[in-house]
């Protein structure tokens, strides 16, 4: 197995501005890459844009843009949104990108080579917003089920990637691999497509540059450009290196492809019969999300119901945002947006519930011990249990990511904190203040919840690495992510030295107190 954890979002169109969709799997990739990267793992994050196809020169023509100016517009600004949103991809990828083009081409000439293309004539009704032909089950009332607007029939003469006769290696190969595509109701989807009757035929991989010549050169017939999916699922191995970067075979082995549904079946059936006729190892992991909602109706730029990540970091800041996204979307389901339910979760897990324990902590170590972590005193059953609660919320962690379920991992997370906060509340250390023989008591308490609040920071590192890195601060070990390994050294306890100075700081999230949606 490769000891490398690359992470892939898809490339997103730069057809409009990033919204809560794209933001969503872009977050969840930057999560899981800081967990890996915490537990020891060489970790690669790749994210980009996806600047071909008829969809982007549909709306250049309408800005009055050329195709080409356009891409690299909105590109730019989804690659600045990432930055300024502290999201840590390794490439930020572009489809126009020099490497990516010869890529395409490499992969192109290989499976032409292999036998596997054929020149045929097509008719169908092809969704512009898909970027593909449709098939009966990808339309309600003749209208295409994610774009609500009609396919338009189409009739040419173009290449095929002879993929139908990797069907049935494909059906094994999902059979074999019970993780291959997860969660399960997608794998069972995908095993729906590849049975017989399902309307599933070749690939039509080329379109006549007569039509459209915004796209990548086949090798073999230079009045086509590549199909914009055929193209675009290739960044994924130009991303790694392919084909000449020595470590792209070690960083492709341990790939995990990050999509949401409505990609499913050029990732789930394309992609690895693609890959196959390469002669490539298909990916190890596809791992498919749902929507996120507003009013019933997935978010997405067509229908004009977007949640922008800017508007969201300037009324409630970054992390609020992300910890919500992260903590209330089960991955593989849909969830339902609204700024009530933002407030109400940020407001009574960060605000009350961490922020509560971390100031409390703080405040108390600054007035009880001259802001020092104390010394304790003797130790008991209570004192064991906020341990336990700390150590087992770790390994809980660790397997929640791996089964990408970062819900349940801030669920694990937050009972740590929940334990840690009824345990202050029953040694209760401000009354056991006031009196001088039980000071022995309020040194252990103190410095039982100093080390919760460490583990508990080094486990939410990769969820929230901002308030992680600050509550680290000022529990006087801003370092301790640079030689930290999860999940091992979130259960260490005594790790946070008697004697380290503490400071008291601003609340990491202050209550929001205006209702959502002024
Ligand atoms: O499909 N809820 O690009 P795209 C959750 N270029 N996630 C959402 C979402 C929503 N409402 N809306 C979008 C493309 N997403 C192709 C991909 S990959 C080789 C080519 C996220 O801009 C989700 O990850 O339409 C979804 O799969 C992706 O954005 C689609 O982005």
């Amino acid at each position: 197995m490769s000891d490398w954890f690359s992470v892939t979002t898809p490339i997103y169109y730069p057809n409009a501005e990033p919204h809560i969709g794209h933001t969503y799997t872009t977050v969840v990739a930057d999560t899981l890459t800081r967990y890996h990267r915490l537990a020891g793992e060489k970790t690669f994050f790749l994210t980009g844009t996806d600047q071909h196809g008829e969809k982007i020169t549909e709306v250049a023509a309408a800005a009055g843009e050329s195709p080409s100016a356009f891409a690299a517009r909105i590109s730019a600004l989804f690659e600045q949104t990432w930055r300024d949103l502290g999201l840590g991809f390794d490439r930020f990828i572009r489809t126009t990108d020099p490497d990516h083009v010869r890529a395409v081409q490499h992969v192109l000439g290989v499976v032409h080579e292999a036998g596997d293309v054929e020149f045929r004539e097509y008719e169908g009704l092809y969704c512009v917003g898909c970027e593909r032909f449709l098939t009966e089950r990808d339309m309600v009332d003749g209208l295409c089920r994610d774009h609500e607007r009609a396919p338009e029939p189409r009739s040419e003469s173009n290449y095929f990637f002879t993929m139908s006769k990797y069907f049935d290696w494909l059906a094994d190969h999902i059979r074999d691999h019970a993780d291959f595509i997860r969660p399960e109701r997608y794998r069972n989807e995908v095993l729906a497509m590849l049975r017989e009757g399902s309307g599933l035929e070749d690939l039509c991989i080329s379109r006549p540059k007569s039509r459209l010549d915004w796209g990548i050169e086949l090798p073999f017939d230079r009045d086509y450009v590549c199909y914009v999916w055929f193209d675009a699922l290739i960044n994924y191995l130009t991303g790694l290196g392919y084909p000449d970067d020595p470590d792209w075979e070690k960083r492709w082995g341990g790939v995990e492809h990050l999509i949401g549904k409505d990609i499913l079946k050029p990732h789930g059936v394309f992609w690895p019969c693609m890959l196959r006729a390469a002669g490539i190892a298909p990916y190890r992991h596809l791992s498919v999300h749902g929507y996120w909602n507003v009013d019933e109706r997935k978010v997405s730029k067509s229908l004009g119901n977007m949640i922008s990540p800017g508007a969201m970091r300037e009324k409630y800041g970054f992390e609020a945002f992300r910890y919500f996204l992260l903590r209330d979307m089960s991955y593989g389901l849909d969830a339902g947006f609204t700024e009530e339910l933002l407030v109400t979760r940020v407001n009574a897990d960060l605000a009350n519930n961490l922020g509560n324990l971390a100031s409390r902590t703080l405040n108390m170590t600054a007035r009880y011990c001259d802001g020092r972590v104390p010394e304790p005193g003797e130790t008991g059953d209570l004192e064991r249990e906020v341990a336990d609660a700390t150590a087992r919320a770790a390994d809980e962690v660790d397997a929640a990511v791996r089964a990408l379920e970062a819900h349940r991992a801030l669920e694990s997370i937050f009972r740590a904190v929940d334990a840690a906060n009824r345990y202050l509340d029953a040694r209760a250390p401000w009354k056991a203040a006031k009196d001088p023989e039980r000071e022995a008591e309020v040194r252990t308490t103190l410095y039982t919840v100093c080390q919760s609040l460490r583990g508990i920071a080094l486990l939410l590192a990769p969820f929230l690495p901002e308030a992680a890195a600050t509550l680290l601060e000022r529990l006087g070990i801003p370092d301790a992510l640079a030689t930290a390994r999860l999940p091992e050294d979130a259960k260490r306890w005594d790790a946070l030295a008697a004697g380290t100075a503490t400071t008291k700081g601003a609340a990491l999230f202050p209550r929001i107190e205006s209702p959502a949606a002024e």
